[in-house]
């Protein structure tokens, strides 16, 4: 069926680059034309669906859990969801692959910039705030992340521009059937 619905699902650091390459991902895919995508951005998310969430583990398995049923829906709608919340664990990111995969495809891509890497850029400077315990249970520094094993993708930002990475999504998506 080559025009079910499918999830890209970025996963990754805060200040990994998930953003904008799930931004120029979207661009790609909504000038190829078809299927409508939407765009389940991390800060748009909270703002929007998880507005009175924080960031303990079940706060965020909740805010990841929504994401999961929002790109559930679409994909069974047969159309494009393309997420990039942090997700840092394993489990909740399984439970959500299989909610998707009931419908469609659910491609992962672990946007794998380092932590060493994330705190170096620090563009909102959220790193330092949290160094400085500002900012508490901050993925990476003070809080966990469960590294994927089972990515469809895995994308590197050190050496590689936004450009490159999300062509090599569509790459990905043109491997799988679907696009
Ligand atoms: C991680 C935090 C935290 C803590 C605020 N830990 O660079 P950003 O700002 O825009 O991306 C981060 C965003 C993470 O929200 P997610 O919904 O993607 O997280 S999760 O998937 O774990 O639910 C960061 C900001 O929120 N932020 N406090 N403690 N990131």
């Amino acid at each position: 069926r080559a025009q079910q619905g499918f999830t890209v699902f970025f996963t990754g650091f805060s200040g990994s680059g998930k953003s904008t390459i799930a931004n120029a991902l979207m661009v790609k895919l909504m000038e190829m034309g078809g299927r409508p995508v939407t765009l389940l951005d991390g800060d748009i998310v909270r703002k929007n669906l998880s507005s009175e969430l924080g960031f303990s583990k079940e706060h965020r398995d909740l805010n990841i859990r929504r994401i999961g049923y929002v790109a559930s829906e679409i994909t069974k709608n047969g159309g494009i969801a393309i997420c990039a919340p942090i997700a840092p664990y394993a489990t909740t990111r399984r439970a959500v692959r299989e909610d998707v995969e009931q419908f469609g495809a659910f491609v992962e891509v672990h946007v794998a910039t380092s932590i060493e890497e994330c705190e170096r850029r620090d563009r909102k400077g959220l790193y330092k705030l949290a160094r400085e315990g500002k900012i508490k249970e901050f993925t990476g520094i003070s809080d966990p992340y469960d590294v994927p094993q089972n990515a469809e993708l895995v994308v590197e930002t050190e050496n590689v521009d936004v450009d490159n990475c999300a062509h090599q999504v569509l790459l990905k998506l043109e491997s799988m059937g679907l696009i």
